[in-house]
């Protein structure tokens, strides 16, 4: 077992998943200006220490992914960030990409940016204690797109990325996100998201990536959420695995989903049925942003020096996402 696949198996076994606390300032300010908070870089670190210290950390958090703010910042008493997420035994990471830039010649599109100066920033993080990654890439679906064009180029950026931050001896979070904007079914969703995902896997074997030192973000197989149509959990479920079963090659240890949208509760039970119905051998998990903080954002914004309000809403929530990707979540457990 090489040592990146240690590090991906410590991250999303047994149970645990991703806290994705990556949001950059511009998108963190959305966040907390919805609930009336003030964004500044101290109200940004309270919240995000306050569920840092929370109990389920232990349990059912093996990797938090940070913001380069976030990842330089001290608690309030002193201490660096990425050492209170490790003494919790969860592991930092850090989003390395720089956001996302109009795609020449397809400008309805977007690529992603961030590979100039990569390496050495990648030194700088390693060096803070980061040991994972991540990258996203981001398609829309209309009828036109995604384009040949943004599955290319992001799939070669995704790549280059990778084999990047595996020569920095760290895990690369690949994530290629197909949005859930606009009233396409969920067979559209299947068809252009099994293109993104074959495109890159194309472009990681190209680029040499050892695939069992890397985790797939994607999202589900969901229909667009202007669409009319209601799809069945069940339907979601068996859709997303047959996506992921012809697109992933087998050396993947793991797929660690994006929530993009849904509500918390909707996208614990996908998660639940994809892990009772995955008869994949790869590990199915979260790697969440919304949907583990949605809930304790609203709490916390209600009384922020209430922490332990704010970590029971965020334990709940993780618990509930653990279960999920045991497949033992069940509706029942949600409200008391
Ligand atoms: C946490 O949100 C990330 C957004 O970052 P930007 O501020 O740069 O847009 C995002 O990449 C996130 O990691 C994934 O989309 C998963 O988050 P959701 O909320 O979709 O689970």
């Amino acid at each position: 077992m090489s040592d990146l696949n240690k590090i991906v198996l410590k991250i999303i076994s047994s149970g645990k998943g991703i806290l994705a606390a990556d949001e950059s300032n511009g998108t963190m300010t959305k966040r907390l200006e919805a609930v009336n908070v003030k964004s500044n870089p101290e109200n940004r670190l309270a919240f995000r220490e306050t569920l840092f210290s929370s109990e389920c950390m232990k349990e059912c958090i093996g990797g938090v992914i940070l913001y380069d703010e976030t990842i330089n910042q001290k608690t309030s008493l002193g201490k660096p960030i990425p050492d209170l997420i490790s003494e919790t035994g969860a592991i930092p990471g850090i989003k390395v990409d720089t956001g996302v830039k109009n795609l020449a010649n397809s400008s309805k599109e977007k690529i992603t940016e961030g590979l100039d100066g990569l390496r050495e920033r990648l030194k700088k993080y390693y060096e803070l204690g980061a040991r994972f990654t991540k990258w996203r890439g981001v398609y829309s679906i209309s009828n036109e797109y995604p384009s040949k064009l943004a599955i290319h180029t992001n799939a070669h950026a995704l790549a280059r990325y990778s084999a990047l931050v595996q020569e920095s001896k760290m895990v690369p979070i690949i994530e290629p996100e197909v949005l859930m904007d606009g009233d396409h079914s969920i067979d559209i969703c299947f068809k252009k998201t099994s293109e993104v995902i074959k495109k890159c896997f194309e472009e990681l074997i190209l680029n040499k990536v050892d695939l069992s030192g890397i985790i797939l973000k994607p999202n589900m197989i969901l229909p667009g959420s202007q669409s009319k149509n209601k799809i069945a959990g069940e339907e979601i479920s068996k859709k997303t695995l047959e996506c992921l079963e012809n697109s992933v090659p087998n050396e993947v240890p793991g797929i660690a989903f994006l929530s993009g949208g849904q509500s918390e509760i909707e996208a614990s039970e996908n998660l639940n049925l994809i892990n009772k119905n995955n008869r994949t051998k790869f590990i199915m998990t979260y790697s969440y942003g919304r949907a583990l903080q949605q809930s304790a954002l609203k709490t916390w914004s209600k009384n922020t020096k209430d922490i332990e309000s704010t970590q029971n809403t965020f334990n709940h929530r993780a618990k509930m996402c653990s279960l999920a990707a045991q497949g033992k979540w069940s509706i029942n457990l949600e409200y008391k």
